[in-house]
């Protein structure tokens, strides 16, 4: 049983053995990420000191500039994770394809793959508001002893063994999942250590928050207007609050635990939405189920979507599982 106050190290060795893959590296591909966190951390929080902010001048393969941060966090978390000797391959948002781990594990004997968002809303970094990590750990199901390969990366999110984000906020946090409840680790910054502050966390059924680009509103599916103006009604606990960070790991933080929804849906410029299937939205999809929320892309369970392209996005409607049913029920009715 976890109790509150211990270190994320004693709740891995702890909780190792009620997964199912007890081989000890899933525990250690944790806390690889744990470093990695510390690190990313360290420079995030310094980064209106330095000239570590700003664009880098070039652009990702989505087209979006790419800050020095955004490099900077994509470098060490691949490095740690290789240096750890962990994973078969990498897939990252700032890397146009999968990285194969083929230095130290030159038998190829390595069965995790884990898929990154670096540094999730990395354009709020210059107006100092939360960004984040994103990750998503799936077992290769090529052959061990053979080079990693493309579809070790496009499993379902059904599929994911463990998933995560870092929210470098006000304090910086974990949020993991295994598979077995979703829990919240705080950094205590002086000595470097993560604690368990949120056990068991839980998505409320119902909410009173939605969080939405409401700018976009006349390029929305009718389904979505329809659902905003329910959003925006006198009855019962509505209107509800409008809350949007820019930040989907500060937003999904946020609503897990006060209750509410997050929509990011497909627009006329952008008929897949803008979130990536592979390293946004299925890690975030099975942290909301674990938690007892859900994610949908309007229609369909995110984590049942079969993967085509390592960046494909989905439009993704995701938090407490009452009001992700009721924005379904609108999109099925408009
Ligand atoms: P918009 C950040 O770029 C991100 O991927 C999410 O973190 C965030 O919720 C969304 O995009 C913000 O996008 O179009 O509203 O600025």
């Amino acid at each position: 049983m976890s109790q509150k106050n211990q270190t994320l190290g004693e709740f891995i060795i702890e909780n190792q053995a009620s997964f199912k893959y007890t081989t000890g590296e899933l525990s250690r591909l944790i806390n690889s990420i744990r470093l990695a966190a510390k690190v990313v951390n360290h420079e995030v929080n310094k980064a209106g000191l330095v000239d570590i902010i700003g664009k880098v001048g070039e652009t990702n393969i989505q087209g979006e500039d790419q800050q020095k941060l955004d490099v900077y966090a994509n470098n060490k978390f691949i490095q740690t994770l290789i240096n750890r000797n962990i994973v078969c391959g990498i897939a990252s948002e700032e890397e146009d394809n999968f990285v194969s781990i083929n230095s130290q594990d030159e038998n190829h004997q390595n069965k995790y793959v884990v898929l990154i968002d670096p540094l999730d809303g990395s354009s709020n970094i210059d107006v100092n508001v939360s960004v984040g990590t994103i990750f998503s750990v799936y077992r290769r199901i090529t052959p061990v002893g053979t080079p990693v390969q493309i579809e070790d990366f496009l499993q379902e999110g059904n599929k994911q063994v463990a998933a995560g984000y870092v929210i470098y906020g006000t304090s910086t946090m974990l949020v993991y999942t295994t598979g077995y409840g979703v829990n919240g680790f705080t950094l205590n910054p002086a000595i470097g250590t993560f604690y368990l502050s949120h056990p068991n966390m839980k998505y409320s059924e119902d909410g009173t928050i939605y969080s939405i680009n409401e700018g976009n509103y006349i390029h929305f599916p009718q389904g979505i207007k329809n659902y905003i103006k329910y959003c925006q009604m006198e009855e019962g606990d509505r209107p509800y609050t409008s809350r949007y960070i820019g930040s989907l790991v500060s937003d999904f933080h946020r609503n897990m635990i006060k209750g509410g929804i997050y929509i990011y849906p497909q627009t006329s410029q952008n008929p897949n939405g803008k979130l990536r299937l592979l390293y946004e939205c299925n890690p975030m999809a099975f942290l909301a189920e674990q938690a007892g929320g859900k994610a949908s892309n309007g229609f369909q369970r995110i984590m049942d979507i079969q993967p085509t392209q390592l960046h494909q996005r989905v439009p993704f409607i995701c938090g407490s599982k009452n009001m992700v049913e009721k924005a379904e029920e609108f999109m099925r009715n408009a």
